[in-house]
């Protein structure tokens, strides 16, 4: 190798920027391709999740470049966020310097690694300028009430008196200062995300370029569910709690009703409350369940089912039968009515709970199929079937008595049809200082009052305290916190809740058309040309919130009247994890590759080709050191392959098509021309630059086994096609040594900006056949052809060869002789 790869990759990135071949006009001309990765958070340094996910992005990105679209390919960091707190916390550090260092040392990595993003574009969230139109948006939805405030759950340390995030409960005690972390009802903003559910839900059955994987998540995460409420008399209640001691059950199976053995009760349940009054063993346990803090997310899943039988007695509407009524924390206050009917025989939870409370266990629904035989005293059987012992309902299918039994409930009056959805309202407070304030002011006298849109941005202050105790920091800065009141004057607070860092995600992608915008979050005419994005690449931990809350946002701001789009995406790709010895990296399993030593060491396009060959997109990609040397090994030899002992190579021509190929150029033509076609489609259909790379990899072993008997002619422009092919379609992927060779073989312009190149389809067909050209029974030429071509057009094809028109020319065709396959012979009168 001549020079380093440093030298070499530094030498094209200055090239590129002198250029400005990254940049990106402000409206698309002609086609369009916008190629989105996930902002990164600005945590200090380029991990090797990043370094895959901008490596796909990249190749796509210029490989579409390439195909003469315009490319709208940015970045920029997501930078408010608890982390940054933490280092003040830690070191002292301005959660601003520190940020700002991180997006520094990182940026750097990036242009390191030769991405080719439009820096102009490039932003943080953290810039006044940005998060100001998260509060605008926030003022827009509050005006139409899809931002409101009410009590929600929080995570409360007693010890630093300070709300904790969900991940800073670690086993129920605060990462702090290991104090019990106890729940607390606070007031919180929320945004109203419900209120576009059904929306959400329908137009994912239109979304053909989403995995269905994400798809799954994100329904199953929204939960629609169809059933029936019905309402369970406790007589017991009625003097306490009136109306409400008729307890309502959701459930999304009535046609097991005669079946329910026990009624059982959320430890929230305001009937729990009633019962623990008068009961000890009862108030005891509804205390305990209570106080386990929220982040204990298994409560209602999997595990072992506690309870206790409270000995009051509730009525099966159906039978008139009495029950137990139980209360047990796997039922959720904020699920369906907070209560379910259980049903042993027919629910896993249910039956697990029976076994361990001696409930009764009885069977109603028979099936048919396979596993019916299975006792229901050893598992539930939880399939549709036929009703039996139900009365007037026994004998019907599942579904039928379902509709039946809800025409009877309704009938009598104690139960409906409903419809329930795990879906909640997003809660965007935070109690920190680095994030974007909430643009509202409290009043004494006007209540919670909007900061006037021409105040925007409520700005950070700068000089704060960072204590991570005693609330929010934000709070002890008097002279921030005191506002007069926009409406009446009054002396006034500001909020101090900050919004959570979803909310900068949701819509940072339209920033990027227009970032430098103040009079708007950016321009609607931008907008209608640059979406939807075309490509959205990231990793699937990402699947349900930011995907869901983005698709909120642009539904959103198009009833705002900002876009026209129903939706933001049109495809996904969820990438797969970066692992290291079979585990997620992480610096407490002392795993963690650091890309800077990688790329030190091998090069950027090395590091690139690597995590781009090792694996498809979507799948777990194990890095190991001595993998990454053989890429490494591929771009040195193809260094030193060109021109290699072959000089002639960097003075041949490309086949001109009047040239008589023999076999081999053919073939090797061949190989040519398949490998453009199949990385074309690897790289647009399938973004699959694994199978693209191993393509071209192949092409370049046909290369060197042919160059060395490359004498001829033809076979020399065979040869330089070949050469060229390999270097211009392993650009995307290689793009700082490819731009190398590609000057090296004479060319000026550069390669970042060349046509991708076309395949000939005659060329490329799958199944070819030489078929011999001759004039008067002399050989005049070879031509390729896909096998069983009929004779006409066979013929025809021929007739166009060089070769062979050179010998027509001037002279009258008596006869065509075709043998299907082999050969065409034109049978010619002699000169004239
Ligand atoms: C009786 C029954 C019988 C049920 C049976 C299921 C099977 P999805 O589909 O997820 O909506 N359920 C209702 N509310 C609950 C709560 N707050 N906490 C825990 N579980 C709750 O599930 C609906 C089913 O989940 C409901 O239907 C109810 O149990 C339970 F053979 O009712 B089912
Ligand atoms: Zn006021």
């Amino acid at each position: 190798m001549s020079t380093t790869p440093e030298a070499v990759e530094t030498k094209w990135q200055t090239r590129w920027e002198r250029d400005g071949s990254f940049r990106t006009p402000d409206l698309p001309e002609g086609r369009r391709f916008y190629c989105l990765e996930m902002l990164p958070y600005p945590s200090g340094r380029i991990h090797m999740g990043h370094v895959r996910n901008y490596s796909i992005g990249d190749a796509v990105a210029r490989f579409h470049r390439r195909c003469g679209c315009s490319v709208m390919h940015p970045i920029g960091w997501d930078a408010l966020g608890l982390p940054a707190e933490n280092a003040a916390l830690e070191r002292g550090a301005h959660p601003r310097d520190w940020t700002e260092e991180n997006i520094a040392h990182m940026r750097r990595q990036l242009r390191r690694l030769g991405f080719l993003y439009d820096w102009d574009r490039e932003f943080a969230t953290c810039d006044p300028g940005y998060y100001r139109w998260n509060q605008w948006f926030f003022l827009k939805m509050w005006e139409r009430g899809l931002a409101y405030r009410r009590d929600g759950t929080v995570n409360w340390c007693p010890g630093c008196e300070t709300v904790l995030a969900n991940e800073q409960v670690e086993a129920g005690a605060c990462w702090r200062c290991r104090s019990v972390v106890e729940l607390r009802e606070l007031p919180q903003w929320f945004l109203r995300i419900t209120a576009y559910r059904e929306e959400l839900l329908a137009a994912m059955d239109e979304l053909p370029g989403w995995p269905e994987k994400v798809l799954t998540l994100q329904r199953n995460w929204i939960g629609k569910s169809e059933g029936a409420e019905i309402r369970f008399p406790v007589p017991d209640l009625e003097p306490a709690l009136g109306e409400a001691h008729r307890i309502p059950v959701f459930t999304t199976r009535l046609d097991t009703i005669h079946g329910a053995t026990a009624l059982v009760l959320a430890p929230g349940h305001p009937a729990s409350g009633e019962i623990a009054r008068g009961n000890p063993e009862v108030a005891e346990y509804v205390e305990q369940a209570e106080a386990a803090p929220a982040a204990a997310p298994e409560r209602g899943a999997e595990g072992e089912k506690t309870g206790v039988d409270t000995g009051v007695r509730a009525r099966n509407p159906f039978t008139g039968e009495e029950i137990p009524v139980f209360v047990a924390d796997y039922v959720l206050m904020e699920y369906g009515a907070g209560a379910v009917m259980a049903v042993p025989a027919h629910d896993r939870r249910d039956h697990a709970f029976a076994r361990r409370y001696g409930i009764e266990i009885r069977p109603v629904v028979v099936g048919g199929g396979p596993g019916s035989s299975g006792s229901a005293a050893e598992e539930a059987f939880v399939e549709d079937g036929t009703v039996v012992d139900s009365g007037e309902f026994s004998g019907l299918p599942s579904a039928e008595a379902r509709a039946a039994m809800l025409e009877h409930a309704r009938r009598q009056g104690f139960g409906e049809a409903r419809t329930t959805w795990r879906f909640h309202d997003w809660g965007v407070s935070r109690q920190r200082y680095w994030g974007t304030p909430i643009p509202m002011i409290h009043c004494p006298d006007c209540g919670e009052t909007p900061v006037p849109e021409t105040d925007l941005p409520v700005e950070l202050p700068r000089d704060i305290e960072i204590t991570g105790m005693g609330g929010s920091a934000l709070a002890r800065r008097e002279d921030w916190l005191r506002v007069a009141c926009p409406r009446c004057g009054a002396a006034a607070r500001r909020e101090t809740d900050t919004m959570d860092t979803f909310v900068d995600s949701s819509w940072y992608f339209y920033r990027y058309l227009d970032p430098a915008n103040d009079r708007a979050p950016f321009d609607s005419a931008k907008a209608r040309q640059w979406f939807p994005i075309d490509l959205y690449i990231g990793g699937v931990e990402h699947a349900i919130l930011h995907l869901i809350y983005c698709r909120f946002w642009t539904k959103m701001m198009r009833d705002l009247g900002l876009v026209e789009v129903d939706e933001p995406v049109v495809r996904q790709l969820s990438q797969g994890m970066v692992i290291k010895d079979g585990a997620k990296m992480s610096k407490s399993r002392g795993n963690v590759v650091d890309p800077d030593a990688a790329v030190e060491r091998h090069g950027a396009d090395a590091v690139r080709l690597y995590v781009l060959f090792e694996a498809p997109p979507e799948k777990e990609m194990d890095w190991t050191d001595e993998r990454l040397a053989g890429p490494a090994r591929f771009l040195r030899r193809l260094d030193a392959a060109i021109p290699g002992e072959h000089g002639w190579l960097l003075e041949t021509g490309r086949p001109t098509g009047e040239e008589v190929f023999s076999e081999a150029d053919l073939a090797l033509r061949r190989k040519t021309h398949q490998t453009i076609r199949r990385v074309t489609r690897d790289l647009r259909e399938r973004i699959h630059p694994n199978t693209a790379i191993a393509g071209i990899m192949e092409l370049q072993r046909a290369v060197s086994a042919f160059l060395p008997g490359a004498a001829a002619e033809p076979a020399r422009r065979a040869a330089r096609e070949a050469v060229e092919t390999v270097v211009s379609l392993l650009n995307p992927m290689a793009p700082h040594l490819t731009e190398e060779l590609w000057e090296r073989l004479g060319h000026r312009e550069t390669l970042v900006d060349a046509p991708w190149p076309a395949w000939d389809a005659d060329l490329a067909r799958e199944d070819f056949v030489v078929v011999v050209l001759q004039v008067n029974g002399r050989l005049r030429g070879r031509l390729e052809v896909p096998a069983g071509l009929d004779t006409e057009t066979l013929a025809d094809r021929a007739r166009a060869n060089a070769g062979v028109r050179r010998h027509l020319e001037g002279r009258e065709v008596r006869r065509v002789v075709t043998v299907a396959d082999k050969l065409v012979n034109f049978v010619v009168a002699a000169p004239a």
